[in-house]
């Protein structure tokens, strides 16, 4: 009996190891020796990631970290009211909204996010507080809000005179078809590699102009619109949300780094993805950045025209992201 029993036991933990091996070595990790940038990056979506990489490299250059670098970076473009899909001057819901989503995550791994949140300047700052100050990652509409007015963020009207004209131009036809290139491009997914080599990420938005009251884009979706995972990688997308939150375009760019791809074909598989399983990419843009732990970039995008900022060796400059179409 003794024997059987020690039989038995022997063998469903030799077939536990068996069935778990293929499935161990195909996803196991083997963290690289690797040169990290000694002086760090900051990589961001878009033309004005230009004015927000400045404020990140600032806290970088003085040894500051990658997740302070993130939020003081995006928070630039939060507070641009020419910006027409991030904070104050955002294009509306179709009813006149502007709805706010974003997320923060750092260097442990932690997150923060808020998602249909209204009247508030810096919705970074309060994904921020949800990580840092609280047991849970996201908080959303009126709960978010509630939660950012006790802890000190002011009521604010987003909505600006230039952005409520162009809704109410919008009224008169009331034709939805968001073309992401051409009419909502601001939003902002901003990656930092700090000089100690810790990394960090925040993104930002209003989302799409005259969207439907309650939608909730990629942005604020960890894995979607932001994953980090400082062992490996960080990317952050911008674009038709929907497209990236039903491929996780994030987290997938990451996990193809952890498995050995440099971020250049991990953003370029995320997008493949996309493109091949919906036939209807024709006027819809998805961009995707991505930075590994030594300081490698990877930009691509479904079409041309999506720009990106990067703050790296003392410089901050603008490039273009190739692209499937382009
Ligand atoms: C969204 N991804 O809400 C955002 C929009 C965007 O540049 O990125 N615009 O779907």
């Amino acid at each position: 009996m003794k024997s059987r029993r020690s039989f038995l036991k022997k063998a469903s933990a030799a077939f536990a190891a068996s069935a778990l091996a293929p499935f161990a070595k195909a996803t196991e990790y083997v963290p690289k020796t690797i040169a990290p940038l000694r002086d760090g990056l900051v990589l961001s979506t878009w033309n004005h990631g230009m004015a927000a990489n400045e404020a990140a490299w600032d806290v970088i250059s003085r040894g500051g970290s990658a997740v302070d670098a993130a939020e003081q970076g995006v928070r630039v473009t939060e507070a641009d009211p020419e910006g027409r899909s991030v904070g104050i001057g955002g294009l509306p819901d179709r009813d006149g909204n502007v709805t706010l989503d974003a997320c923060i995550m750092n260097s442990e791994g932690n997150a923060g996010a808020v998602c249909f949140l209204q009247d508030i300047l810096h919705p970074v700052s309060v994904a921020r507080k949800i990580m840092d100050d609280t047991p849970h990652v996201m908080l959303a509409g009126e709960g978010a809000k509630r939660f950012a007015l006790a802890n000190g963020f002011e009521a604010t009207d987003l909505l600006t005179p230039d952005s409520k004209k162009a809704w109410e131009a919008w009224l008169e036809n009331a034709e939805y078809e968001p073309i992401i290139n051409i009419e909502n491009h601001d939003t902002i997914g901003l990656l930092a590699l700090d000089q100690s080599a810790n990394l960090a990420g925040a993104c930002t938005t209003s989302g799409l102009a005259y969207k439907m009251h309650g939608r909730v884009g990629d942005s604020p979706i960890i894995g979607a619109g932001l994953y980090v995972d400082n062992e490996v990688g960080a990317a952050t997308a911008t674009g038709m949300g929907e497209l990236v939150m039903r491929t996780l375009g994030s987290f997938l760019i990451v996990e193809l780094m952890r498995q050995g791809a440099k971020p250049q074909q991990a953003v370029k598989e995320a997008v493949e993805r996309i493109v091949a399983k919906n036939k209807d990419v024709k006027d819809m843009q998805v961009g995707y950045l991505a930075v590994d732990k030594e300081g490698n970039i990877g930009a691509y995008a479904i079409h041309p025209g999506f720009t990106y900022a990067l703050h790296r060796d003392g410089k901050n400059r603008m490039a273009e992201a190739r692209s499937h179409f382009g």
